[in-house]
């Protein structure tokens, strides 16, 4: 986080930035395959892990023999045009970003689904969060800070909700936004790509594998020694993890919540979000 903070962005970058499972996987493969100008061949090359990076995540290395440098130095030796993503709350996100007026390609998503998302993800993912706290901060603040900039002419504010109703209009909104026109051809094959199924389908879409391997290799650590397991939730066994490609709908809120769990979520949404203008179909 340090070195983010003087990190040097470019003005042609794309960054695709979003709240934990508000849709970034989504966005992502969408502006790779974008700025691939729909060449399939050659994004299938690679998994979108890799061709849009997570800016403030550094891995840990499978053994201690292998130094893997922080994901943000790797980013510095990628040719141009780069698809970069980050989670990172605005007031956390490398300054150059929003100096250089790189672009920047926000997506977020109804808080109760994202709420039903993060609860299975919890079950894939040992991240910690205690006493209230959770990585990233809270959702509304998140949401609102890149809402707010969303007049800027670098910044694009998404909804999941519109993807889900329009995938085609959103690539083409995109594309556009990126700087780039393209027959209906292309924008058909990019559509394809990222629906929920093709993407579920495709091993360099679908982040199971690469999360499989991340997991393990922080469960390892911690057993090392080098951190402590936060709670049991941390100790899932593989085969009980859910696909990270869950279901990918808008309402599935309805199959988890309580009435009175709903009532409650209205209400912090509402008070949350008075005033901002943003609100959500949910
Ligand atoms: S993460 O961990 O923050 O990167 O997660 P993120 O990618 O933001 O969110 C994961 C949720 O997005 C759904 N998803 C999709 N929905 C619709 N269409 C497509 N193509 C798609 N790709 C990913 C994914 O299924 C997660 O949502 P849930 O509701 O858990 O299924």
């Amino acid at each position: 986080m340090e070195a983010l903070k003087t990190w040097q962005a470019r003005q042609d970058d794309a960054f695709v930035v979003s709240y934990p499972k508000a849709g970034t996987t989504w966005t992502q493969e969408i502006v790779s395959a974008i700025v691939n100008e729909g060449d399939l061949e050659q994004i299938n090359k690679s998994h979108t892990e890799f061709r849009v990076p997570y800016l403030e995540a550094t891995f840990l290395s499978s053994t201690k023999e292998i130094h893997v440098p922080p994901t943000h130095e790797i980013v510095d030796k990628m040719k141009s045009p780069r698809t970069i993503k980050s989670h990172l709350p605005g007031h956390l996100l490398p300054p150059d970003v929003m100096k250089k007026k790189a672009r920047i390609v926000y997506v977020a998503r109804n808080p109760k689904d994202l709420a039903v998302s993060c609860f299975y993800f919890r079950k894939v993912n040992p991240f910690r969060s205690q006493d209230g706290e959770i990585v990233y901060g809270s959702w509304w603040n998140h949401y609102l800070y890149y809402w707010n900039l969303r007049h800027e002419p670098n910044v694009l504010f998404l909804k999941f909700e519109d993807m889900k109703k329009d995938l085609k209009g959103t690539v083409e909104r995109i594309a556009d936004f990126l700087g780039y026109t393209f027959s209906d051809d292309v924008i058909d094959r990019i559509v394809n790509h990222c629906t929920f199924g093709n993407m579920k389908a495709n091993p360099m879409a679908n982040p199971d594998t690469l999360v499989a391997k991340v997991i393990e290799a922080k469960l390892r650590h911690m057993k090392n020694g080098a951190e402590e397991v936060a709670d049991s939730n941390d100790n899932v066994a593989p085969k009980d993890r859910p696909s990270f490609m869950r279901k990918g709908e808008v309402g599935d809120w309805k199959n988890h919540f309580t009435v009175a769990q709903n009532e409650a979520m209205d209400e912090l949404i509402r008070e949350k979000l008075a005033g901002s203008g943003l609100v959500f179909e949910c």
